[in-house]
């Protein structure tokens, strides 16, 4: 089967979008080769434009927890779209999508919604600089909270794969508000905290990290941050873009039991349309324009369409569909973990609900300086020989997957069959 169509797509692209892309991570830098050209997704599957057929476990990143094209969604964005496309009003869809996210998350009393994550976490970390009369902020090594000038510090995702040190215009002085400390390192966190005259703002947090590959909290990290919050006076902020409604039927309230002052959300909430918002503790909230004097808008902010897939996909995903998700997670990761035995890879690997992730590393990988001493080259032959194989994975160590309620039980085994093939051939 060719690349043609593939391949004239991509010539053309280069020439109008810087990389050929419009987010950095879809270019395949981090793996190398051409990325992979989208023409239909449906359930688990996608092809790409010369028709080849992938399992997907990139899921555009997060969103898609039911899978592709899901009929419920369909429905419920081609009713919306029906009655028209964007108002710039109140209407009461985003009612409707902001009252079953307070139901899920009760600790989220007040939301703005908003159309990016990146905007989710920019309005948040304002905000608690607002509220706190605070500058300084302290975010973790590898974390990647979108692409604001202030996280864009020792960050995660795409800055990390592209070997970025942190970015070019992001003035010296802004960046020297941003103080960072290892994930899972409490004394440094509690030392960067209290070198900051008047303390920091805001402890901003994935609360299980997906942007240095996949990382979860050890125990008491997040109860230890929650302390230092306290004893300092600093708001914590739960970055829940891509764990909201992932690993816990609603978050990391639920699964570890600590509650954040203001949490981001994003990605599932809008079902695959541009949806995020930031919420949390009503007297912070009612901080928020018109309500308050702290500044943020946005045109097509609580955009019914992108209301109507996140109500369509939140109301599909009961808690018995997330244990679902989150079974034939862990039926993955296990049977992954299972083949890398039998191939005799160093592996770890793990999952959290419906994200999971892995690092050619013997383990344990806790924090982003041990994720960097993971095998990236041979994560580079695994993901080529997987894509040849039709799994389609982040193309990037630095990255999670996820699985969506389309991933049944023939997914997983079909896709385990030609992983193990696929590491066979990596590891060669
Ligand atoms: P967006 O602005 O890309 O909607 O969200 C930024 C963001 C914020 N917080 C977390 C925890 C995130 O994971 C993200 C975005 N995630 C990346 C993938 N790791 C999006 C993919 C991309 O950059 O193209």
């Amino acid at each position: 089967m060719g690349a043609e169509r593939s391949a004239e797509i991509l010539r053309r692209s280069r020439d109008i979008f810087p990389g050929g892309v419009n987010s950095p991570v879809r270019a395949f830098r981090g793996v190398g080769g051409d990325p992979v050209v989208a023409a239909r997704g449906e359930g688990a599957r996608i092809w790409d434009e010369d028709g080849r057929e992938y399992i997907d476990y990139v899921l555009s990143w997060g969103p898609l927890v039911l899978g592709h094209a899901h009929p419920m969604v369909l429905d419920a964005v081609e009713a919306a779209m029906r009655m028209g496309t964007s108002f710039g009003m109140p209407t009461e869809l985003e009612l409707d999508l902001g009252e079953l996210i307070r139901q899920r998350m009760p600790h989220v009393e007040m939301l703005r919604f908003v159309s990016s994550g990146t905007e989710a976490t920019m309005s948040a970390v304002r905000l608690a600089r607002a509220f706190t009369g605070r500058d300084a902020i302290l975010k973790f090594d590898g974390c990647y909270h979108g692409h604001a000038d202030s996280f864009l510090v020792r960050a995660g995702s795409g800055v990390a794969t592209l070997g970025l040190p942190n970015s070019p215009g992001v003035p010296d002085s802004l960046a020297a508000l941003t103080l960072t400390a290892p994930f899972n390192d409490l004394d440094a966190t509690r030392a960067a905290v209290r070198s900051v005259n008047g303390g920091v703002a805001a402890i901003i947090v994935e609360p299980v990290v997906g942007n240095a590959g996949f990382i979860l909290p050890a125990d008491g990290f997040l109860s230890g941050l929650r302390e230092i919050a306290d004893e300092s006076g600093a708001l914590l902020v739960f970055d829940e873009v891509m764990t909201g409604f992932r690993i816990a039927p609603s978050g990391a309230r639920e699964r570890f039991g600590v509650t954040a002052d203001l949490t981001t959300l994003g990605k599932v909430i809008g079902g695959g349309l541009p949806a995020a918002a930031y919420g949390g503790r009503r007297e912070i909230m009612e901080q928020i324009a018109p309500a308050g004097p702290v500044y943020q808008a946005g045109t097509l902010s609580g955009n019914p369409l992108a209301m109507a897939a996140g109500y369509a996909t939140l109301t599909a995903l009961t808690r018995e569909l997330h244990e679902k998700i989150a079974r034939r997670t862990e039926s993955l990761v296990t049977g992954l973990i299972g083949i890398a035995d039998r191939v005799g890879a160093p592996f770890t690997a793990g999952s959290a609900g419906s994200m999971w992730g892995f690092f050619f590393h013997p383990g344990p990988v806790y924090d982003f300086e041990s994720a960097k001493k993971s095998d990236i080259e041979l994560f580079k032959r695994f993901y080529h020989a997987a894509l040849e194989r039709g799994v389609y994975l982040a193309p990037s160590a630095f990255e999670a997957g996820f699985v969506s309620a389309a991933h049944g039980d023939r997914e997983v085994s079909e896709t385990l069959n030609r992983l193990e093939d696929a590491m066979r051939a990596a590891s060669a």
